[in-house]
């Protein structure tokens, strides 16, 4: 057990009030006064690409309901416009530069985050929630030597908060292709160990590479190491064949593990992190989804990601306690169609603009590349049918739903998350006035109100290996008036010398600002 979980003041709170815990607590109606929490987190998804922020090219209509339910952001960032910074971010309330090697991480990297953090998922048990994790962790897994795929998965989310994980341990185009329930692969022979290596071939699987003619999908750029389901990954695996998942089925088992998590939990309270493999490459939506949107895999995989929301939302009216329930829908960074696999996601566009009007996407230091989709939910409590215009960072989830549960932040944890939970709950019109955005190759960019910043860079000018995305990396500096210019299309920087300078300081000075840059 952490520390601070220990403390001699929370001793004796409890010993003075046994039964003042929030959760424990009904209002005159019945009602829990801390509500339970699912964060539905997709992968991929950009500002443009559901109905509700305007996306033409797929119905969403579970999406579309929360929102019409709740609040739709419309100035909702995610930390990074890539998957393990923003998601580091999110669940320590850190940002994610502030701490090195925390890029897109391989799929045999040990645990990124220190153990000894206060995180997302610490909240919440802090306030005696049941806590868990379905999907996407991208984070690493294991001590210092790595995972273990044939051993303890150990440390993992369930030393970070979360009383049950279960795991796509990296991402679903990097191997190993298995899942990991709390700390051990699941259905793993233990006669056909996994072996993984991200430097060398191990063991005689085919690779993409020498056998083209074994694939289902073909790669565009990189993709062309092990082959599994007729898919080449990133990486090499060899054994654990009865351990393999059907990337049909990923959607179908995610949603299965939450149903089950949420009816072992509708009794007490409890917190739900719901990470999706949709949108991202391989896009290998279920059967059923295949062909329904007109726009390939990309499209289909848009729809079973709303299934998916769907099902969550009927299951929590089933039990009753869909208003007694927060839900927070968002995705980790902006969309990329041609992610490395020839599925025609830019052929079959259409009119339809996963950008969503503006510019950039996942991997860019432009507005796409980290403005996305942000709905809060509550029935009852949060305003139906409100749109916010709020700057609001998911940097900022642990402080403000630890206001929301009661758990006191311990000092010097979450030292990039503000308490934004007026902003959140649709009470307030005025969230944060500054944040950072991380792009690829660490370029951190600074938004102040309707001013962004992107410091100058001479990276190019488009993603170098071969995705169809500006990066937003310019040799002169960059200023854009988001609310007059959200395409970011003039730059304004030499009309506003003065801005430039003082944005470029402000921005250094928050960096500058690193507790825990040692780490
Ligand atoms: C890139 C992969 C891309 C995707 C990304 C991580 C290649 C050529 N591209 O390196 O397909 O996996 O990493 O995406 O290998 S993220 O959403 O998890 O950050
Ligand atoms: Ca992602």
């Amino acid at each position: 057990m952490k520390q601070w979980a220990a403390s001699g003041l929370c001793i004796c709170l409890i010993l003075l009030f046994p039964s003042c815990h929030p959760s424990d607590q009904t209002d005159d109606s019945g009602r829990l006064p801390t509500p339970n929490v699912v964060l539905i987190y997709a992968d991929d998804l950009g500002y443009g690409d559901l109905a509700c922020y305007g996306g033409t090219g797929v119905a969403t209509p579970n999406i579309d309901a929360l929102a019409r339910q709740g609040t739709r952001f419309t100035r909702a960032y995610a930390s990074s416009a890539t998957c393990t910074p923003s998601r580091y971010s999110m669940l320590t309330g850190r940002y994610a530069f502030r701490t090195p090697g925390t890029g897109v991480a391989p799929g045999d990297a040990s645990l990124l985050i220190d153990t000894s953090y206060f995180t997302l998922a610490d909240v919440f048990q802090q306030a005696g929630y049941h806590t868990g994790i379905v999907g996407k962790w991208h984070l690493g897994l294991g001590g210092p030597d790595g995972p273990d795929w044939n051993g303890i998965l150990r440390p993992g989310p369930l030393e970070l908060g979360f009383d049950y994980a279960f795991l796509i341990p990296a991402t679903n185009d990097r191997v190993p292709c298995v899942f990991v329930e709390d700390h051990a692969v699941v259905g793993l022979d233990p006669h056909d160990p996994i072996r993984v290596s991200y430097r060398e071939k191990v063991g005689e699987q085919p690779t993409g590479k020498a056998h083209p003619e074994l694939l289902r999908m073909h790669p565009s750029h990189g993709h062309d190491q092990t082959i599994v389901n007729g898919i080449s990954r990133i990486g090499y695996m060899t054994g654990g064949q009865e351990a393999l998942w059907r990337d049909e089925d990923i959607g179908d088992t995610l949603v299965s593990k939450s149903v089950q998590f949420i009816r072992a939990n509708h009794t007490q309270p409890f917190f739900l992190f719901l990470s999706t493999v949709d949108v991202h490459v391989p896009r290998t939506p279920n059967e059923r989804f295949a062909g329904t949107s007109g726009m390939g895999p990309r499209g289909d995989a848009i729809a079973e990601l709303d299934w998916m929301v769907g099902q969550i939302r009927s299951e929590l009216e089933r039990y009753g306690i869909l208003d007694q329930t927060l839900i927070l829908f968002s995705s980790d960074n902006g969309p990329v169609t041609d992610d490395g696999y020839q599925d025609q996601s830019d052929e079959l566009l259409g009119d339809h603009q996963p950008r969503g009007g503006l510019r950039g996407g996942k991997y860019s230091a432009l507005e796409a590349g980290t403005r996305i989709p942000f709905i809060a939910s509550w029935p009852g409590r949060i305003p139906a049918d409100q749109t916010s215009n709020a700057l609001m960072s998911q940097v900022d989830l642990v402080r403000s739903l630890a206001a929301l549960v009661g758990t006191t932040v311990p000092e010097g944890q979450a030292t990039d998350s503000e308490e934004q939970l007026p902003a959140l709950l649709g009470d307030s019109a005025t969230g944060r006035i500054q944040l950072i955005q991380e792009a690829i190759q660490h370029v951190l960019t600074y938004v102040e109100g309707d001013w962004k910043y992107i410091p100058p860079h001479d990276g190019p000018r488009m993603v170098s290996w071969g995705v169809a995305n500006e990066t937003g990396f310019d040799a002169s500096p960059q200023l854009y008036h988001l609310s007059n210019d959200p395409g970011e299309q003039f730059n304004v920087a030499d009309q506003y010398p003065e801005q430039v300078k003082e944005m470029a300081a402000k921005l250094e000075a928050l960096i500058a600002q690193s507790p825990q840059a040692s780490h």
